[in-house]
């Protein structure tokens, strides 16, 4: 089993409680599929990452909580969206059926978008105008074709085809790397970080992000359902870091890229440490 570090438990717990305070109790089959899969557990990375960021940046990580929820809101939107028969076509997520599978694919689709709108939402409730619209707008450019959904499109035109390594990064970069740089740039802002501040943290998120999708597909060829709660060995039509690199070299890279992400946060001295040790974590994780 993975070990977290030390202070995951306690911001897991604050992001959990705003989620369950914040998604609809489930009157409807929409509500509870909205439910379903954003208040099923999970490891809330990006959402550690907006409050780490916020802390470092001496905010009040209790500030930062809505900004929290609204990324994990995002990504709990991406997980539907991607599992789909169009999409990956994935049977388990988080170690429960698909949405789709579990809710039909139409309500699926419209929990999805129910998660997306709530996340906005919570933005708009939560923040003053130049901070809520800040916030907005970063999460707008991650989800938008330069981020998931370019990714995503990039993703689904390359199955069954040979690509380059650079195409690769690409589609990564824009799937998984956008939405945490977008976290670490929330958790800033919402401290009122100074501008080389807020550059370091997205510096750091992107070689995170990237380096936490090869170890994803590592889990995908070493991994088991039972750590990730998802089907392993279901890339196989995908070209991935793996396919590129073996085993050993995609583990190596992933190593690389958390050593790159660590020196972006020279400026920070020992208050980042925080943040080294989310990198060790993503280096090491088995789920
Ligand atoms: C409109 C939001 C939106 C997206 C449309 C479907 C899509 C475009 C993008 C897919 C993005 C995606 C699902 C990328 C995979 C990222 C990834 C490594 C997911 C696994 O994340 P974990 O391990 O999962 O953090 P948990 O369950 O712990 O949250």
């Amino acid at each position: 089993m993975t070990a977290f570090p030390s202070f995951f438990a306690d911001h897991q717990r604050r992001v959990t409680s705003e989620l369950s305070r914040i998604v609809p109790s489930g009157a409807s089959p929409v509500e509870r599929a909205m439910a379903y899969t954003a208040l099923a557990p999970s490891k809330q990375v990006r959402a550690v990452l907006v409050l780490l960021c916020a802390e470092l940046c001496r905010g009040d990580a209790a500030r930062a909580v809505p900004g929290a929820a609204a990324v994990e809101l995002v990504h709990a939107a991406s997980l539907i969206l991607d599992d789909l028969p169009s999409m990956d076509d994935a049977p388990l997520r988080r170690g429960r059926r698909a949405n789709h599978l579990e809710f039909g694919e139409a309500t699926a689709i419209l929990a999805a978008f129910g998660l997306l709108n709530l996340a906005y939402g919570t933005l708009a409730a939560s923040y003053e105008p130049p901070l809520a619209s800040r916030m907005a707008s970063l999460l707008s450019d991650a989800i938008g074709p330069a981020g998931l959904i370019g990714g995503q499109e990039l993703d689904l035109r390359a199955t069954d085809r040979e690509i380059t390594f650079e195409m690769l990064e690409q589609i990564h970069r824009g799937k998984t790397g956008a939405l945490f740089v977008a976290a670490a740039t929330c958790g800033a802002l919402s401290a009122g970080a100074a501008p080389e501040s807020i550059a370091a943290l997205a510096a750091y998120a992107k070689n995170l992000g990237l380096a936490f999708q090869i170890v994803d597909d590592l889990l995908d060829v070493t991994g088991h359902t039972a750590d990730t709660g998802k089907a392993v060995r279901a890339d196989a039509r995908k070209t991935t870091f793996v396919s590129f690199s073996g085993v050993d070299g995609a583990r190596q890279l992933a190593e690389e890229l958390c050593e790159t992400a660590n020196r972006a946060l020279a400026l920070f001295g020992a208050k980042a440490d925080r943040l080294r040790e989310l990198s060790s974590f993503v280096a090491s994780r088995r789920a």
